[in-house]
């Protein structure tokens, strides 16, 4: 079994709300949500991070799901927040590519807090 939480969801050796799959990628809600909406797409393949070989296919996959998922959830009509975190800077604390689908309530403008900052 890989020790990569993400890909034992895409394996289905870990349970997850799955929302949406295709042969490239699957979604799923987060487990600790942060908006009444928040979900995870991710490829299947394994990649840590965006800038690691990932195929302009995979990227594509990853991408055409995000409409698909906010549909699905329901706020294409209302808005949303797409997310991806890379690397220690941005907070990434699952080591494989994910973006998040986040919405269902009216976010603030601006979207950075930095980790120094109350
Ligand atoms: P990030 O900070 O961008 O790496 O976000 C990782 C997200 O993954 C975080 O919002 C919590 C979520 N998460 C972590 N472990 C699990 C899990 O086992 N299942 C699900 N559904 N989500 C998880």
């Amino acid at each position: 079994m890989s020790e990569c939480i993400f890909c034992q969801i895409a394996d289905k050796e870990m349970d997850a709300a799955v929302v949406y799959e295709d042969d490239a990628v699957m979604a799923f809600d987060d487990i600790m949500p942060q908006a009444p909406v928040h979900t995870l797409i991710i490829p299947k393949e394994h990649h840590a991070h965006i800038g690691d070989a990932v195929s302009a296919e995979t990227l594509l996959a990853l991408f055409a799901a995000v409409p698909k998922v906010a549909e699905i959830k329901g706020v294409a009509e209302s808005g949303y927040r797409v997310i991806v975190n890379n690397g220690d800077d941005a907070a990434q604390t699952v080591g494989h590519l994910h973006v998040h689908v986040m919405g269902g309530r009216q976010m603030a403008h601006g979207m950075v807090r930095f980790s120094d900052e109350t």
